[in-house]
């Protein structure tokens, strides 16, 4: 285990650009409290004060699970540094911690708990584990305090003592803790986590047939994207070729056959799953945000583990669409599953939802022509702002021969490695880059990424005060042909942005009658079937009447239903 820690290569980022730097501003000021008052509203955080010695017993409120999202949120509260909130939250996860190390507020202790590991195939024990070890990291990564670290250490401890060869062979059916291991691993240089995330992986892989030659992106989209993540991160810890394979085949399958034009991933809604290669139904996607943010992760590990052009691509349009999609401009309200057609309002009369009996709650996550301020499974809010809390950190990072390599030209202040270098200009929405470079090491170069959209293979040497241009305009875009449904259909792109048409912008119209001349700027592309009167679904094939639409407004993807339910479109057919 010998490799420069990630977190070595990053330089000091400020954020000065128009779409991320307020988001993060927002996070940092309004959703993290509004998440943790919600939180409190709905008993999340009583379910540690309850643990205190001569607490009252009073029933525990939250799914199973809950502690994954306070974690969550507690990493996301690390980056972003909102350590006055942070401080008292770790107070009570004190109160969760047993003596031999387990770390639960549902099994073990509490009035009316069930015992622990009893069921891992769903209790998400070392799932939730696995979050609290990445929030100790977080905290100690910008804090230095080993105060959660030690908490984590201790946990993986008896995580070690308790499961492995000859001792408890089962493993956690949602993948989490192998990540985590490795990366606690990599910071604490005992290599016993390594070896217990490898064994942990390779388990749960043989459990279904597989191993770690032949392992494909495949079942729920979040536990296959966190298994990716976890074999990626041993790979780049342990330094092991056949884990690496695996990690990029794994990467080649969700590029080529599981992404969404946002980025969004998961097709089928049944068991939340990625579905078979090219499943990517629009009106029926799945496509949950822990799924997006699980693939800009993933995308990243990709690019640090090969350097993959492709890896920094994705993680972009993760970063530009479907990521930021996920939280409303209020910063508090959320999509959990994000359509990508959307044709009725009245969506909780769907029938393809009411059978999903999840309970009301569950009902309304799926309701998809708006954000929600609250869900029952609540994975989504708090892992949407642990990624908005380091998007930071993928702007920029230092190579081995000490260049800048600036990922994302968004306009930023970058210090770190002998570098002192201002990012200019209005990326994403404009493609006119300028680096001012006021320190430089010796013989280092900037490097700025073009992206593959650009026509770009990676990055491209940028000389001090120079101008970069990249090509930023209106594009139509088409899907593979595979895709069962949208074959012949075209969306927009400027640059990274993927947009849509919102049903407020085109009163009277039916999303559904649109078509689209790809040959034309937006403005003038589309056009409505107009109703020929014709009786029955099918028809004789005969060419469509056809009327201009003009001047048809595109948003872009990531901004739709901020002004209220609507429907909403991203393919159209080809006029
Ligand atoms: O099971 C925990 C989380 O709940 C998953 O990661 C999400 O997909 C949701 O099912
Ligand atoms: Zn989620």
């Amino acid at each position: 285990m010998d490799v420069r820690g990630r977190r070595d290569r990053l330089p000091a980022v400020e954020l000065q650009d128009a779409f991320w730097a307020p988001r993060r501003t927002q996070l940092r000021d309004h959703t993290l409290p509004v998440l943790l008052e919600r939180f409190e509203s709905h008993g999340i955080l009583d379910t540690f004060r309850r643990l205190a010695p001569g607490a009252p017993d009073t029933p525990r409120q939250g799914l199973w699970f809950s502690d994954s999202d306070v974690y969550k949120w507690m990493e996301a509260a690390a980056w972003a540094e909102r350590l006055d909130l942070l401080e008292p939250i770790i107070e009570l996860v004190h109160l969760a911690a047993r003596p031999d190390g387990y770390l639960h507020t549902y099994y073990d202790v509490g009035p009316g708990s069930q015992p622990r590991y009893r069921d891992l195939g769903s209790s998400h024990e070392l799932y939730c584990g696995g979050h609290f070890t990445e929030a100790a990291l977080a905290h100690h990564a910008v804090t230095g305090s080993d105060d959660l670290l030690d908490l984590a250490r201790r946990w993986a401890d008896h995580v070690c003592a308790t499961f492995g060869p000859g001792r408890d062979e089962r493993v956690d059916a949602h993948p989490e803790v192998e990540l985590a291991l490795a990366r606690l691993a990599e910071r604490t240089g005992q290599e016993r986590y390594l070896a217990q995330a490898r064994w942990m992986v390779e388990h749960l892989l043989g459990a279904s047939g597989a191993t770690i030659d032949t392992v494909e992106l495949s079942g729920h989209a979040v536990r296959a994207l966190y298994l990716a993540s976890g074999i990626a991160e041993i790979a780049r810890v342990g330094g092991d070729s056949r884990w690496r394979a695996a990690a990029e085949r794994l990467f080649d399958s969700l590029v080529r056959e599981h992404t969404y034009p946002t980025g969004a991933v998961g097709g089928r809604w049944m068991e939340e799953s990625v579905g078979k290669p090219f499943e990517l139904p629009d009106a029926m996607a799945y496509a949950e945000s822990c799924a997006a943010v699980a693939a800009a992760q993933f995308s990243r590990r990709i690019w640090d583990l090969v350097g993959d052009p492709r890896a920094l691509d994705q993680l972009e349009l993760g970063l530009f669409n479907a990521v930021p999609c996920g939280v409303g401009a209020d910063g508090e309200s959320w999509f959990y599953s994000q359509p990508q057609a959307v044709s009725e309002v009245a969506c909780e009369t769907n029938p393809w939802v009411q059978p999903f009996d999840y309970g009301p709650n569950m009902v309304l996550q799926w309701f998809p022509a708006r954000r929600h301020p609250w869900f029952e499974v609540l994975c989504c809010p708090p892992n949407l702002a642990r990624l908005f809390a380091t998007v930071h950190d993928q702007l920029a990072e230092l190579d081995d021969a000490g260049n800048l390599l600036v990922h994302l030209p968004l306009a930023a202040h970058v210090t770190g490695g002998g570098w002192d270098v201002t990012v200019e200009g209005g990326y994403p929405d404009d493609g006119t880059v300028t680096v001012h470079v006021d320190a430089a090491p010796a013989d280092g170069e900037v490097r700025v990424r073009v992206a593959g959209w650009a026509d770009g293979h990676g990055h491209v040497p940028v000389d001090a005060g120079a101008v970069l241009e990249l090509p930023v305009q209106d594009q139509w875009w088409e899907s593979d042909h595979r895709i069962e449904g949208v074959a012949g259909t075209v969306f927009l792109r400027r640059g990274p942005v993927v947009c849509c048409v919102e049903g407020v912008d085109v009163p009277g119209v039916d999303l559904r009658d649109l078509v689209v001349d790809p040959t034309r700027p937006p403005s003038q592309a589309f056009a409505r079937r107009v109703d020929t009167g014709r009786d029955g679904l099918h028809h004789p094939v005969a060419e469509p009447a056809v009327e201009p639409v003009a001047g048809v407004r595109v948003v872009p993807y990531h901004a739709w239903a901020n002004r209220g339910p609507t429907t909403m479109r991203v393919r159209f057919p080809r006029r």
